[in-house]
């Protein structure tokens, strides 16, 4: 095992708490060393201890796992003192995950045990109510508390306009408006950056996640590039995710741009992201109301008196859709893998039998 320990830092700076620390039997607190996954590239992990930093090799038996159960950046595994490969990983405190795109979409891991998520968008063509509303929903689920941040303020006309967009989708919801090349106006962001505490930056590519990280860190961790001048999409310069430790503590998890996000396995932090109009669905006459041409609808109600907008209602019927029939698609695979294990254990022991 080689450990690079010119970065040492006591278990809570990374973000251990009693949380984990209860996980632990008496013998594993003894044998082992909780370390906490800063990447992953493949099979290749990088992992950060007490001691400092360590390369270790996924094995194998990890990929035979549902993807829920395999290690994700921001996880607590336990390492042993003398092998080079983990040994368990430790209940998670949160999880942040989305559906791949395509037909075939599956469950992907995207960050665990988060404190606080930035949305990250800025305040150009990227912009978009729709999108973030499915941001919302993800952190909302995952009981991760939601900051939207505005980067690009100063290349904005009226970035004022834009804030004031994104408290339309929300009572309550912090926005915080940044140039995120400027250390001084991204300090309003140090508050959710405390010592032991992560923050995990996600966003469209080229809005300036990296770039956050980096004037957050003081100094350049993270490859920013410029965006296309003709749509402003980004490059996808940040290609797998990573945690940064920061000087006065915190941690900051730099991802690559997504170019869309398939929500699934998240039904209540839909129901949480729009409970202005599952609270006007519950005054609907029919307890199955669709809120189309049925009589006594409290939605379609608020509409025609402009307390509700007709897009917001438009965008909750189809991430509920959405919602449903990936939720659905999932619990099909787990019954198919279930039945197909169950199969190769009675194949099995059948030729054992034909043996004995
Ligand atoms: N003027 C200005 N430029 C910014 C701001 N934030 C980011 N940029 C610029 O936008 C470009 C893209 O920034 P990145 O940090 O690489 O974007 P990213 O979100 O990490 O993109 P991916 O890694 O592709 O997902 C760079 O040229 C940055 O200098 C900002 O607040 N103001
Ligand atoms: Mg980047
Ligand atoms: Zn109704």
């Amino acid at each position: 095992m080689s450990v690079s320990s010119d970065r040492s830092l006591p278990l809570k700076d990374l973000g251990w708490s009693p949380f984990f620390q209860q996980q632990l039997s008496l013998e594993e607190a003894e044998d082992f060393h909780p370390a906490r996954v800063f990447a992953i590239q493949r099979t290749h992990m990088t992992l950060m201890t007490e001691a400092g930093e360590v390369d270790v090799n996924l094995g194998g038996r990890w990929f035979q796992l549902d993807v829920e159960d395999r290690p994700t950046v921001g996880d607590w595994v336990l390492l042993p003192s003398s092998a080079d490969s983990i040994n368990r990983l430790l209940e998670r405190k949160s999880l942040l995950k989305r559906m791949s795109a395509g037909q075939n979409s599956e469950v992907q891991l995207i960050a665990a045990n988060v404190d606080t998520l930035f949305l990250v968008t800025s305040c150009n063509a990227d912009f978009n109510p729709r999108r973030l509303e499915r941001y919302l929903a993800l952190a909302y689920d995952a009981g991760v508390e939601p900051v939207v941040v505005l980067t690009k303020a100063d290349l904005a006309d009226d970035p004022d306009a834009y804030v004031d967009e994104v408290r339309k989708l929300k009572a309550d919801l912090v926005v915080e408006l940044v140039n995120a090349l400027e250390g001084a106006t991204t300090h309003s962001l140090r508050g959710w950056c405390g010592p032991g505490q992560t923050v995990a930056l996600l966003g469209s590519s080229g809005v300036g996640k990296s770039t956050l990280v980096n004037t957050l860190a003081t100094t350049e961790v993270q490859l920013t590039q410029e965006i296309r001048e003709d749509d402003a999409k980004g490059r996808h310069t940040t290609t797998h995710r990573s945690l940064h430790v920061l000087p006065d503590g915190g941690l900051v998890l730099d991802s690559p741009g997504m170019r869309e996000l398939a929500i699934g396995d998240v039904e209540s932090g839909v129901q949480q992201m729009f409970d202005d109009v599952e609270a006007l669905a519950a005054q609907c006459r029919f307890a199955d109301c669709g809120h189309a041409t049925e009589p006594g609808c409290a939605v379609r109600a608020a509409i025609e008196s402009e307390e509700l907008d007709e897009d917001r209602l438009a965008s909750y019927h189809k991430l509920r859709r959405e919602e449903a029939y990936n939720t659905e698609t999932i619990a099909e695979r787990h019954a198919r893998n279930r039945d197909w294990a169950k199969m190769v254990k009675h194949k099995q022991s059948l030729s054992h039998k034909r043996r004995d």
